[in-house]
């Protein structure tokens, strides 16, 4: 080669973007071998951009303010730290306090809107299905809606001459549907679900002032205060961060959970698949993405019609296989057993199998680039929420609406199997896949660890009382390509249930737990120290116990609640030796379910980073002065392994205060003089 061509060459090698190490940038050998595919194809992913794109450091540590049009103001952190009077600030002023506050609560508010205008869409179907509006929907779980009339102070049971009877349950529906609908925009009170925490809790927010007064209102607040000029103390800027993310922990979360049971039933333990290899050559494969379940319940249903099974046999497939991406996966999961095909970070792989006939996504967390992606296969990229369409001209939009609700997912599943005929590039599913059992709840606990006679938090306790279960950890979140995919995740579980830390779970966590193996009752006996092995292996629980999805996060604040009112582990959820964690983050519903746990007396360890750093006060008021405020407060470890022991050492600091850190230490002794005897 000439020497000309040559300096070419190099020139070109130079400018070509700087691919992801697939061995790098995940722990999983399914994901591994789809990124090392999607290079030899020339399709960047996710994994290569990160590589391509640097973040910028002064918006990762909250400091740039946008908030006007005489900014963007950027106030880094002076090199070698701040010394003396912090004197930063932007050109109205603003402290670095502020500017952290007021980006941290309108992460709040994203995220709280996000979860909430879920529960809104749910609520309306809900109020659909009492009104008797629509065939595809009926109210399933009628113990749920007793259970969740009661919460909204709706009367289960009329007076009719002098004896109480019980009321008629379309009534009770259509009443509880209508108070559902008023917690978004009441004009007066409060929230109601706010009185089913411990009574302690609801009195310290009272005190506080944080008791949200309608869901909508908290996230128009913030936005209101965040405006240039308007809140400038960091103090009473988180207050009404605190108030909104409870807007939506105990509020549009929890009632999106609620109504998604009674409509679509309370989820049981249920027995399933996750990972990429769940997609299968010969059969039509559709995949759901996204948050909401109202239209993936309908495909669900839809897809294992015999009616469509005949028409994909007829296009010369063996059947239909669906797999669930996301949180649409976790709800389609708990309640069908349908298998999880991936976390967030995977979204992309799951087309470049080439395998994958339609891809239906409705809202939150779906990848702009899988249109991109989609480009270069046969497959069909569905949006249907009218307000998550996409702007490139290969995306299908059809837009689901519950009055049509089954002529739009048979439309959806007919689209997918036409296309089994046309898939173009060489098919490559990876093998891998694991086993999983999901599906647990505040009902299942209680049932599983109900003792003799089923149906109470007591045993738990128990076992928390006597140290065989040190603590509860509520591990959750996404993933993030800024760190190893899955690593983060794995590490910190393993590292809390190897210490008798029983882990409940919940989104992008529990479908890297579930391609781990760790959802299995059989891992007890593989990860877990002696006292949590032993309870797991009695009642034939997973270690790791699958929630559901990120709205489902209010299932794990309902179970602190039951342990707290099974007594015996103090009054408040901030007396428990509980903590939460969310190893890879990434989106505004994270920060917004962090702070809800903060503020409901949870100690709460983020990994990655997070956008305060830049801010110092800020953030140590957050990170301590919160624990004497809520008992609950935020931290920071990226490191997997420190911040799984941060929590541990929080949850034995804990166990300290309620005087039972000695029955661990006799539990731990037995086991090991037992074990010296049967050596
Ligand atoms: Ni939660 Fe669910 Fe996953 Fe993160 Fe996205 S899917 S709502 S936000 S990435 S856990």
């Amino acid at each position: 080669m000439a020497d000309e061509e040559k300096k070419a060459v190099a020139a070109k090698a130079d400018k070509a973007p700087k691919l992801a190490d697939p061995i790098k940038a995940s722990i999983d050998p399914a994901t591994q071998q789809m990124i090392a595919r999607a290079q030899e194809l020339g399709i960047d992913t996710v994994f290569d951009r990160a590589e391509a794109m640097k973040p910028c450091a002064i918006g990762a540590t909250g400091i740039c303010c946008k908030n006007c049009s005489m900014g963007p103001c950027r106030l880094p952190l002076p090199k070698g730290g701040i010394v003396g009077e912090d004197t930063r600030k932007g050109l109205c002023g603003a402290t670095p306090n502020t500017i952290a506050a007021r980006n941290f609560i309108r992460m709040i508010a994203g995220g709280a809107s996000a979860h909430s205008d879920h529960g809104r869409s749910v609520a309306e179907v809900f109020m659909s299905a009492a009104r008797k509006e629509t065939d595809a929907y009926q109210i399933k779980d009628t113990q749920k809606l007793l259970a969740v009339a009661e919460a909204l102070d709706v009367a289960t049971t009329v007076e009719v001459d002098g004896e109480t009877k019980a009321r008629d349950m379309d009534e009770i529906a259509l009443e509880t549907a209508e108070k559902a609908l008023n917690e978004w925009g009441k004009s007066e009170g409060e929230l109601l679900y706010l009185k089913r925490a411990p009574k302690p809790r609801y009195e310290l927010w009272k005190k506080m002032g944080v008791l949200p007064r309608n869901i909508d209102r908290e996230i128009v607040e913030i936005m209101h205060r965040t405006h240039m000029g308007v809140d400038q103390d960091y103090r009473n800027l988180i207050k009404q961060g605190t108030r909104a993310a409870l807007a939506d922990g105990w509020g549009g979360s929890m009632l999106a959970t609620d109504l998604q049971d009674i409509v679509f039933g309370t989820p049981s333990p249920i027995q399933s698949e996750a990972n990429l290899g769940i997609m299968k050559e010969d059969h039509v494969n559709i995949i759901v993405h996204g948050h909401e379940p109202v239209l993936s319940e309908i495909v669900v249903a839809v897809a294992q019609s015999p009616e469509m099974l005949d028409y994909a046999k007829k296009k010369g497939a063996k059947g239909i296989q669906l797999g669930g991406i996301c949180c649409t996966a976790n709800e389609i999961l708990q309640r069908h057993g349908i298998p999880t095909a991936a976390t967030f970070l995977q979204q992309e792989l799951a087309i470049i199998t080439g395998a994958c006939d339609a891809m239906v996504v409705d809202i939150q967390c779906i990848f702009q680039n899988l249109a991109n992606v989609a480009k270069c296969f046969h497959t069909k990229l569905i949006t249907t929420h009218p307000i998550a369409k996409m702007e490139q001209d290969n995306v299908i939009h059809i837009e689901f609406d519950e009055h049509h609700a089954l002529d739009d997912a048979k439309k959806i599943v007919k689209m997918a199997i036409d296309n089994f005929e046309n898939r173009k590039t060489e098919v490559m599913i990876p093998r891998h896949k694991a086993a999983q059992v999901a599906g647990f709840g505040v009902e299942s606990i209680e049932y599983h660890l109900g003792g003799s006679f089923r149906g109470t938090f007591y045993t738990l306790n128990d076992n928390i009382i006597n140290g065989r279960i040190r603590g509860v950890a509520g591990v959750v979140g996404c993933n993030n390509a800024r760190t190893r995919h899955n690593e983060g995740h794995i590490t910190v579980v393993k590292e809390l249930i190897k210490n008798d830390v029983l882990v409940l779970t919940t989104g992008c966590n529990a479908i890297a737990c579930a391609m781990e193996g760790l959802l299995t009752p059989e891992a007890a006996g593989v990860y877990c120290g002696p006292g949590l092995t032993e309870v797991c292996e009695t009642v034939g629980i997973p270690p790791v116990l699958h929630l559901g999805s990120c709205v489902d996060n209010s299932r794990i604040l309902l179970a602190a609640t039951e342990v707290v009112k099974a007594g015996g582990l103090g009054n408040d959820l901030s007396d428990l030796p509980v903590a939460g964690s969310a190893p890879e983050w990434m989106s505004e519903k994270a920060i917004s379910i962090g702070h809800y746990f903060v503020a409901s007396g949870v100690y709460t360890v983020f990994g990655v980073g997070l956008p305060v750093e830049g801010a110092p006060v800020f953030q140590n008021y957050i990170f301590n002065e919160f624990e004497k405020l809520y008992g609950g407060m935020w931290d920071l470890e990226i490191d997997p392994i420190k911040h799984a022991h941060k929590m541990i050492a929080h949850i034995d600091k804990k166990r300290k205060a309620l005087g039972i850190d000695k029955a661990r230490e006799r539990v731990l002794m037995d086991m090991a003089d037992r074990q010296a005897l049967e050596a």
